[in-house]
Parts: C-alpha cells; structure tokens; sequence
C-alpha cells in the first residue's frame, strides 16, 4: 500500500534543470571550455561538484581553484532562482500535489539540490511537505539511495510504502535501490528504468500508479 509520494525538485516541480543550465554555461565560457545543452543533460540529478567534473571533462584542477568554480557557479544560480514565482511550477504538479494531499497521501521533497529550500519558498508550496530533504541532509548523493531512504525514516513509512517522482536517471536509480516504486518524467533512454513513465508531469495517471 502507498502512504507516501516524494518529489524530486529540480526537473520535476520546476524547470531549474534550465538555470543549472545557463550557470555553468556563463562558467564554462568564462573559462573557455566548450559546454551544450546536450552535455547539460549528464548533470540532471548529480552533486555540484561532479557536476564540475563532468564539465572538466576529466581535466584535474587544484581544490582551491575547484572550489572558487562552484562558489562562482553558485553566485550566478542563487541569481536566477531568486526570481523564481509560483508562475515556475511545472503545468499539472499543483493540481497532483492538491489531488494526493487531499487523499492523505505524507509528501516529501528529496532533492540534491543545497538550494532546494529557496526554489521551494519562492514556489510556495513548502505547506504541502511533510518533510524537504536536500543536499545537506545526508553525505552520499543520488544515485545512492540514502537521500530517499531518510525521507522514509522521517516520514515513518517503509521504502515499499513510497513512490518516487524523479527526472534524473541517478534519481530514479537511487530510488530503485531505495526499493522504493519509481514514476520517471522525461525520455525513455534518461528514465526508462522507472516502473512508469510519461513525457511530462501533467500526463501522470494517479490511479496507475498509487494501486
Ligand atoms: P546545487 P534535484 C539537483 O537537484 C540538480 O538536478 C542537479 O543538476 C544539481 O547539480 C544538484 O541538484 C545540486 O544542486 O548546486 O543547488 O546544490 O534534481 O535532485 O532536485
Ligand atoms: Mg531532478
């Protein structure tokens, strides 16, 4: 039986996946290193710092260097996501948050994301969680599954009690090894491993996948 939904934040309830975008995109230029949307897609789901290892391209730098990169790439996200308003929210998400709190379903927010508590603010829907689990709420990030694992400990329902809403294929391996049940939005070949998938949030059945 399902007691308990948690929500990915980056990619799932807003579009910030766009502005982790264009941050380490200025970032990149400035350090003349070539970095696509295409190569944006690999940072869905993934920590700051391999973020910056993935855009490095294995290119090795000191730490102090490393570390004034993610400082920088931080300053300029912490700029866009300061403009962010309810208007951000993904089209369907309120109206399933609505419906599943309303049917008593526990909602958590399990997101890598050390910037999660501010998009959600400035989203307005804090009210709606139960619990926001971020990026500094455990040490091993996603595709590990201890992010998903302590929303269950903290919402005091078991792993298969969960279902885990997701945009990340780490994500949706996290939660897979969470052994809890998966809804991937997004492309087949990024979360086709989930137990159910639909292109965009808006298209979830509920009544799919809570049976
Ligand atoms: P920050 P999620 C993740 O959030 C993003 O998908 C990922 O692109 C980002 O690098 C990561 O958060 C860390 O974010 O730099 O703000 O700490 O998808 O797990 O909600
Ligand atoms: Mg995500």
């Amino acid at each position: 039986e399902i007691k308990a939904v948690i929500f990915d934040l980056d990619g799932v309830l807003t579009d910030t996946a766009e502005y982790h975008y264009q941050s380490w995109k200025k970032l990149a230029q400035e350090e003349g290193i070539s970095f696509t949307r295409e190569d944006n897609e690999q940072l869905r789901g993934v920590t700051r710092r391999q973020s910056l290892e993935i855009l490095l391209k294995g290119k090795t730098l000191p730490e102090d260097k490393m570390e004034e990169l993610m400082v920088k790439k931080n300053e300029y996200y912490q700029e866009l996501i300061n403009n962010i308003t309810m208007e951000d929210l993904i089209p369907g998400v309120e109206e399933l948050l609505n419906q599943l709190q309303e049917d008593g379903y526990k909602l958590a927010v399990a997101s890598a994301s050390r910037n999660a508590r501010t998009v959600i603010e400035n989203l307005e829907i804090g009210k709606k969680f139960q619990l926001i689990a971020d990026g500094y709420s455990v040490k091993n990030n996603k595709p590990a599954p201890d992010l998903f694992l302590y929303a269950a400990e903290e919402l005091e329902v078991e792993p298969e009690e969960c279902i885990v809403i997701e945009d990340a294929e780490s994500g949706i391996e996290a939660a897979l090894a969470a052994g809890m049940h998966t809804v991937g939005i997004g492309p087949e070949e990024r979360v086709g491993q989930a137990d159910f998938r639909y292109d965009k949030i808006k298209d979830i059945k509920l009544a799919d996948i809570v049976q």
